[in-house]
């Protein structure tokens, strides 16, 4: 197993966290002491620890996760304490992830992963830039040092003793379209056919808070969707799957089954006194479940069973930092406070001083101090385990969910984080705005989450706060189209954002992309499996892959597997961009998924004209991409046929992975792969396709370019499996 090139400290009793589950014994039963680490300048204090290290001029920081920085956060402070902040600020210090994992990239690789549920400061070089400073906001901490030769090696290490990914069913796949809220069934039923009367393929539509009772956690409101079930096996009759929201706070209210069952049975985080915390969201007041111990976990687990038994196969849970609203506590000091400024006029220093009460009545850090978990039989305060609230929540989901149905995948995601809860579920990128920078901002926290084995993730595309413009959501389409996660999102209030509700031309545009994430569906699933099984990451910075000065970098270019490099158009009425080659490779630029347009590139600076209608995408050397047949749904796509798009320099030995898309089947290595090798001959290409016997592909179309852009053809049957392929023409620049 997994070995030598780690280095584990330990110091204190630190929580169990199940962060690393796969670490060989040998290294965990003999921690080293902390004051052993070397690499930092350890100071142990009292109630918390200081490491400190110099820089050297060229040290990149890479990793963190989910962030608002960019990919070297040299320079930066972050803050890793999950927050539901829906301001995603270039100075914001921490997003809704806590993701401790990070990499020094100078003379030397090496990757750290600091183990610690509490809060921690990281000041990257930014009050002095070539200090580093940690500070653990505790003493019980484990360290992992991980040495390695490359980017890609540390985090392939990383990766491997976290465990792996959760795999959502191949559905998930699909375009997803969400909206707080679509308040009653009429008005899903309205967003279902609109979507299918214009066209645009689509595989889920979400149930935001207002399906629900008063926002309480597995209720449904009849009123606004009376007989339930029979809605939901209407909508998937139309090939629709719901996907309702659960929150974590249970709204306090007699009769109410989960309130009165938590408080029978004791599954609410306790305050001070011992009596269950009251803290408000949106049902109002509420108890929030203690995750922490493995009964509440089972038992709010197994609540989805209500749902399921109604058809429902996905969730998404919210609020799971976990969001305060405001304790009863905090807005009684403000209401004093309010009735005792009344007598006086508010001068500026009183006017801020009321401002900052009314800000402050939200995630008030003191209000995270003011209530306890039990973990392991040991009462907790909670800022102490913090980080670790939103992951136990996805984990009870997780857990409920095998032991409701072991051999199904079920969709799941969550808005908080920690590294280990990439093995239950996935994440999105939370409340983020219909504006320019965002896309770009979402093009980092992609690769950078999936460094910390998030794999299933995605922004809000088109932007979730304010109104989006058609032209933005077409760029951000283009965009999340690669994210495994690809889900419209909008908030309540903005204006409609589904993509049939806007101009025809857009409405073009945007069938057109959505129809070319499902032709590309078979490569990106492909891909998203690899990196489940071989513990790489599905989407990475450039810097991950090729020793080029010239990529350290590049931001806005990311690798999506093996073959495909990207770049998309993140600038309002930009009409093309310079993008960087650090190999030649052939451009694809697709109006459609026909296959029309190609481009051979030197390796160096290119000047990429990009319409609104483009989607540039380049395949690497010796590289391909395989493409289904779009269909309304991924479950439609005729799994006999694909297209075979590549460029050979030398030689093509791609395997693509595929799987029955529902069950936990791919566990046991049940994967039907597809082999394509391509030689070059003197003046003709051969090719030869492995079907693997469970493989249900029947038919490859293969297209490929050679080093002189000269474009061959073939067809490859099981019957007819070795071909030579025809040349076809010359693609003319
Ligand atoms: O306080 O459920 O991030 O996606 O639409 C807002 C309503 C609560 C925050 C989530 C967002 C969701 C919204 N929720």
């Amino acid at each position: 197993m997994i070995n030598k090139n780690i280095n584990y400290y330990v110091n204190g009793e630190p929580i169990e966290t199940d962060a690393v589950i796969e670490l060989d014994n040998s290294i965990l039963d003999y921690p080293q002491p902390l004051s052993e680490f070397e690499d930092f300048n350890v100071m142990l204090m009292e109630n918390s620890i200081k490491m400190t290290c110099e820089f050297s001029d060229d040290d990149m920081v890479i990793g963190f996760g989910q962030t608002v920085k960019g990919l070297n956060k040299r320079g930066s402070e972050l803050i890793s304490f999950c927050a539901d902040e829906p301001e995603h600020l270039p100075n914001k210090r921490s997003l809704y992830g806590a993701h401790n994992f990070f990499v020094i990239l100078g003379e030397t690789v090496t990757g750290y992963f600091i183990d610690f549920p509490g809060e921690i400061k990281y000041d990257i070089g930014f009050i002095h830039k070539d200090i580093f400073n940690i500070i653990i906001e505790g003493v019980d901490v484990k360290l992992y040092k991980i040495k390695g030769d490359t980017l890609k090696s540390v985090t392939k290490t990383f990766l491997e003793i976290i465990g792996e990914s959760y795999v959502p069913p191949k559905w998930g796949f699909g375009y997803q379209q969400c909206r707080w809220s679509y308040e009653t069934a009429d008005d899903i039923r309205k967003v279902a056919k609109e979507m299918r009367d214009s066209k645009i393929p689509c595989d889920t539509i979400y149930l935001d808070i207002d399906y629900m009772e008063r926002f309480k956690d597995f209720t449904i409101c009849d009123e606004k969707f009376p007989d339930f079930k029979t809605f939901v096996d209407d909508m998937k009759k139309e090939k629709f799957r719901l996907i309702p929201i659960i929150d974590a706070g249970v709204k306090i209210e007699k009769g109410y089954s989960l309130y009165e069952e938590g408080t029978d049975e004791g599954h609410f985080c306790e305050n001070e006194e011992g009596k269950p915390f009251v803290a408000a969201v949106w049902p109002g007041l509420v108890h929030f479940p203690d995750f922490f111990r493995k009964e509440t976990r089972q038992w709010f687990g197994n609540k989805y069973e209500m749902l399921i038994s109604h058809g429902i196969e996905g969730f998404w849970n919210d609020m799971n930092e976990p969001a305060i609203f405001y304790t009863p506590k905090k807005l009684k000091d403000f209401y004093d406070h309010v009735e005792s400024s009344m007598e006086k006029p508010l001068d500026i220093y009183s006017y801020f001083e009321l401002m900052s009460k009314v800000e402050n009545l939200s995630n008030n850090p003191e209000d995270y101090k003011s209530f306890y978990h039990y973990i392991e039989g040991k009462r907790i305060r909670h800022d102490k385990v913090h980080n670790l609230y939103g992951y136990y929540m996805t984990r009870s989901a997780a857990e409920g969910l095998e032991n409701i149905d072991s051999e199904k995948r079920f969709l799941l995601f969550s808005r908080a984080s920690y590294i280990g809860a990439h093995r239950y579920g996935g994440i999105w990128m939370g409340d983020n705005e219909s504006c320019w920078e965002h896309i770009e901002l979402s093009m980092k926290l992609l690769p950078a989450i999936n460094m910390c084995g998030i794999m299933y993730t995605g922004a809000d595309t088109g932007g979730f706060q304010g109104d989006v413009s058609s032209e933005l959501l077409i760029r951000f389409m283009q965009f999340s189209l690669f994210t495994p996660l690809m889900r419209n999102h909008a908030a309540l209030g903005t204006r409609d954002q589904e993509p049939f509700a806007f101009d025809k031309a857009t409405v073009d545009i945007l069938r057109n992309v959505i129809e070319l994430r499902y032709a590309l569906i078979p490569y990106l699933y492909s891909t998203y499996m690899k990196s489940v099984k071989e513990r790489s990451v599905y989407a990475s910075n450039l810097i991950m892959e090729y020793d080029d000065p010239r990529v350290k970098e590049i931001e806005d270019q990311l690798l999506i597997g093996d073959s495909l490099m990207i770049a998309p158009i993140y600038k309002q009425n930009r009409r093309g961009q310079v993008v960087y080659l650090p190999e030649k490779m052939l451009l694809w630029k697709a109006k459609d998924y026909m296959v029309e347009d190609t481009l051979l590139l030197d390796k160096g600076d290119h000047f990429i004209e990009n319409s609104l209608e483009e989607v540039a995408m380049f395949i690497r050397p010796d590289k391909g991409i395989i493409l289904g047949r779009v269909a309304e749904t991924v479950e439609e796509i005729d799994p006999s046929i694909v297209s075979f798009l590549a460029f050979i320099d030398t030689e093509i030995n791609e395997t693509f992975y595929d799987d029955d898309g529902y069950t936990k089947a791919y566990k046991n290595d049940e994967n039907q792969s597809l082999k394509i090798e391509i030689r070059k001959e003197d003046s003709y290409l051969t090719t030869q396709v492995v079907f693997d016997h469970k493989s249900r592909v029947e038919v490859v179309n293969i297209i490929v370019f050679d080093n002189e852009n000269i474009r061959f053809e073939g067809r490859v049957t099981r019957e007819k499996s070795t071909i030579i392929l025809e040349k076809v023409s010359k693609n003319e620049k």
